[in-house]
């Protein structure tokens, strides 16, 4: 990269004009390739419009952009050229169905990609060549200038995410909202959403409505709870489609179902229903395998969720069984699998189902603290398996940052950034190697956690560190670099009102 005509981002956020332009070495992930033309910058013109082949990319683009700098920045179609295109044309085929091609010149700013999503990703990395006060709702005067150059850019691994516990804790629509406007930023294409579990249950099922009525009225601590209707799950997941993020809602079973248990007597195999559950422990519900109402009561549930759903999967949990006997949990897995498949989705499930037998598709999640697992690596050889990477001591959002910050568990240790980011996905697991890594997720449990300032608070700013070991090739990792590339993001955190935790192992601006 050449650096000699860029000033750094943080050098200027005190002044009126918009400071910049904003380095390439700045961009979080950082890229496959990105090098700058040394001299050149692009200015926007008062007069800046934006030409895209995906209408929904350039309107976001434009409506950012119009709040910050008090441009009008119309949105056209092509065959217009304008000083902002966003084309679904002319992407070398090497940056696949995620990846992007971005050039800046004096005249302006090309965003190629083969596909939407490419396009979604490539615009966020403009975004990030823009100062952060071209995020915020406040008019800043100009000029807005950007760095020139070439950015040639697709991610590592096909599958970045992260999860929102809505059970331990319930977070409203609009909560959920902003934490995929946060996710979203920073590449990541999934979304999972735990809906079920010992102290709650948040969706409705139509013909099993004391589940949310009944099974979400409460949560740990004995608040409230909550619990979205179907159209507004419905809302959540376009909501995360139109920034290219796919929703994957978790029912845990057959642990982790206190709730339902709770809601309906006849699930549970003495045919009397348990409290309701506030507590913290884990491990000590079931949901009734031998009986055929549990298989009736999950095919309403299944098939409803899948009809929701346009992701390719479904989450059924699988995780801490502790009340159920191994062979119950195989022949309940195996079972609950093809209900999976009957509704057209492919199941996810935390890494335990490798007891059992994954369907061809399958994924298991990998959450475990130590580094080789027989089960996992059996399913990668016998059933072609891919795992998808959340080991609890590297990538749990809800692990304490250090012993003195709360709130947070700490069963799996304490997970400062420079830990959250200091391993490899791709070379972790035993007989589990790059080409079995379907990609990582950082799931954020919600025992602790009762706030939208807590959720930032955890997620920020590790979630960044992992999104770009999901993102960036192996050939970039390097602490030091990456912890200059974060702390770029603090002033933009600043701005938007994002609460996160200021790590001492940065060098914040
Ligand atoms: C274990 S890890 C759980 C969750 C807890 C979490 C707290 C896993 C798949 N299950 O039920 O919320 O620890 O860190």
């Amino acid at each position: 990269l050449l650096l000699a005509t860029s000033v750094p981002l943080g050098s200027g956020t005190m002044a009126a004009a918009a400071p910049g332009p904003v380095p390439f070495s700045s961009i979080v992930p950082a890229p496959a390739s990105a090098v700058q033309t040394s001299g050149v910058t692009y200015t926007l013109p008062s007069s800046v419009a934006i030409s895209t082949d995906v209408p929904g990319i350039g309107d976001q683009l434009a409506a950012t952009l119009r709040k910050s700098t008090g441009y009008a920045i119309p949105v056209h179609t092509p065959p217009a050229a304008d000083g902002i295109q966003l084309l679904l044309s002319g992407a070398p085929a090497s940056v696949g169905d995620q990846g992007y091609q971005l050039d800046v010149t004096a005249d302006g700013v090309t965003v190629r990609a083969n596909k939407a999503a490419g396009l979604y990703a490539g615009a966020q990395t403009l975004l990030q060549l823009f100062p952060p006060q071209a995020q915020g709702s406040t008019v800043t005067a100009g000029p807005w200038k950007l760095t020139g150059g070439k950015v040639v850019d697709q991610p590592r691994f096909g599958y970045r995410s992260a999860m929102l516990d809505v059970a331990r804790h319930f977070f409203t629509v609009a909560q959920v909202k902003r934490f995929i406007d946060e996710i979203a930023r920073y590449k990541l294409n999934y979304f999972h959403l735990h809906l079920a579990d010992d102290q709650g249950w948040r969706i409705m099922i139509n013909g099993w409505e004391r589940l949310a009525t009944y099974g979400g009225s409460t949560q740990v601590g004995g608040g409230a709870g909550g619990y979205y209707t179907q159209a507004e799950y419905a809302d959540i997941v376009a909501y995360a489609q139109s920034k290219y993020i796919t929703v994957v809602p978790e029912i845990d079973m057959p642990g982790h179902t206190n709730a339902a248990l709770a809601s309906y007597a006849e699930l549970n195999c003495d045919g009397k229903a348990r409290p309701l559950y506030t507590g913290t422990d884990v491990g000590f519900s079931s949901l009734c395998t031998s009986k055929e109402i549990t298989y009736t009561f999950l095919d309403a549930v299944v098939g409803q969720l899948a009809a929701l759903t346009p992701g390719p999967y479904l989450h059924i949990g699988g995780d801490e069984a502790k009340s159920t006997q191994p062979a119950d949990y195989k022949t309940f897995i195996n079972r609950v699998q093809q209900i999976v498949l009957k509704h057209g989705k492919k199941p996810i499930g935390w890494h335990e189902i490798a007891n059992a037998t994954p369907v061809a598709g399958a994924v298991a999640q990998f959450w475990d603290t130590n580094t080789s697992n027989t089960a996992v690596a059996n399913a990668v050889k016998n059933n072609g398996t891919k795992v998808l990477m959340s080991p609890a001591n590297r990538a749990y959002l809800d692990m304490k940052y250090t012993s003195s910050t709360s709130p947070g568990n700490d069963w799996a240790g304490t997970i400062e950034v420079k830990k959250a980011y200091d391993w490899n996905p791709g070379a972790y697991l035993s007989g589990v190697g790059e080409s079995a890594v379907a990609g990582v997720e950082g799931p954020l449990w919600t025992e602790t956690i009762k706030t939208m300032g807590d959720i930032e608070v955890m997620t920020f700013p590790r979630l960044v560190g992992l999104a770009e070991l999901g993102w960036s090739p192996q050939s970039t990792h390097n602490w030091t670099a990456f912890s200059k590339r974060l702390a770029q993001q603090g002033p933009l955190w600043k701005l938007l009102g994002i609460k996160y935790y200021k790590s001492p192992q940065v060098t914040w601006p």
